[in-house]
């Protein structure tokens, strides 16, 4: 089986990392802190500023907990990857088309 297109493997990368935090403890399906936590210090640790500091990660999880069940499934992970996902557009967009005075 060949390859799949880029923006297909960039999907699957992301349910698997997903899954490789989310399966530590509990719930399988679902980060609790802890696995939140981890992932966004090995992952995203280039994106989030102090992602070691647990006042942080509470706010991340209190922001992404969209149906407050204290856990972030998968539907609420990729939320939080859109958003910096966007962030990181912006960044480029504006780096490789520099403001001009108006
Ligand atoms: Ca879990
Ligand atoms: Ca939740």
């Amino acid at each position: 089986m060949s390859r799949p297109t880029n923006l297909q493997g960039t999907m699957e990368d992301l349910i698997k990392v997903f899954h490789r935090y989310s399966a530590r403890e509990g719930d399988k399906y679902k980060l609790n802190k802890k696995e939140l936590k981890n992932l966004l210090q090995d992952e995203l640790s280039d994106f989030l500023a102090g992602p070691s500091d647990s006042a942080v990660v509470e706010k991340i999880m209190c922001d992404l907990d969209e149906n407050k069940d204290g856990e972030v499934d998968f539907q609420e992970f990729v939320v939080l990857v859109a958003a910096l996902t966007v962030a990181c557009n912006e960044f480029f967009v504006n780096s490789i088309r520099p403001q001009h005075d108006v």
